[in-house]
């Protein structure tokens, strides 16, 4: 049986992070089935979550656990895609998993009071990741800093609300153009993207975090249909 290892629930999504979300998502809208365990960070091959157990296998990251699957299943699940739909989803891939991802940090972690609203959802995933109650304000202080340090790195902290509110409604513009009225985001049968699409932007729409990138997408009345719409294939539920 197929284990993922996840972070847990929040906001009535499957899980705090997009990349768990965008995994399950897949799994469901592919028909394989799988089980969830709530994982630890510090134990996961690459520290990262999601990773999968595989029969025992260990392998981290949704991607790599995507190809996994699909290479033994024996058929891709965008079979349907033409080479051109092939370039632009790694293309968006790219842009929301690399860019967009780092944005959603931003506003999540940087900004004091959107922190505020995620430290009760951070104090439940330590609790689901075995970290003792009187230690998980510290633990949640702690990751804090480790994220801000990461959005250092990469760039994104570097810049101002205003900066990275620009760069965000750019690219939910972009994904909002490409997906038009849908029903998917290459028409009428879904495809490897809309994993990652539904993730993120649900990830915007459907989460208590204020932002002028969350704005940008709420102004998409399409992207509302979307994520519903992915979301009532995927998950059943509207
Ligand atoms: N490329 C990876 C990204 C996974 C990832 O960035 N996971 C984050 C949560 S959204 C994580 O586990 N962060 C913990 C850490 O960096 O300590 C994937 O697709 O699975």
């Amino acid at each position: 049986m197929l284990v993922v290892h996840k972070f847990g629930p929040a906001w009535g999504q499957p899980d705090v992070s997009p990349f768990v979300v965008k995994l399950e998502t897949w799994l469901r809208l592919a028909s394989i089935p799988y089980d969830t365990k709530y994982g630890d960070v510090r134990r996961a091959p690459k520290k990262k979550l999601p990773y999968v157990l595989d029969d025992g296998v260990a392998i981290a990251d949704s991607r790599f656990v995507i190809e996994h699957l699909e290479t033994k299943q024996g058929r891709p699940f965008d079979a349907h895609l033409s080479p051109a739909q092939r370039v632009t989803a790694t293309a968006f891939q790219s842009m929301m998993e690399e860019h967009l991802y780092f944005v959603l940090l931003y506003e999540r972690w940087q900004l004091d009071a959107n922190w505020a609203r995620f430290v009760p959802t951070m104090r439940d995933i330590l609790a689901n990741a075995g970290v003792p109650g009187p230690l998980r304000g510290l633990v949640a202080n702690m990751a804090r800093r480790q994220v801000l340090g990461a959005l250092q790195a990469q760039g994104t902290g570097r810049h101002s609300p205003a900066e990275v509110a620009n760069i965000g409604a750019r690219i939910v513009d972009a994904i909002a153009a490409q997906i038009g009225e849908g029903p998917f985001f290459f028409g009428a049968e879904p495809s490897t993207i809309d994993a990652t699409a539904y993730a993120f932007v649900a990830g915007l729409l459907d989460t208590p975090f204020d932002g002028p990138v969350r704005d940008a997408a709420v102004r998409h009345a399409a992207l509302r249909a979307y994520v519903d719409r992915v979301r009532a294939r995927a998950w059943g539920q509207a």
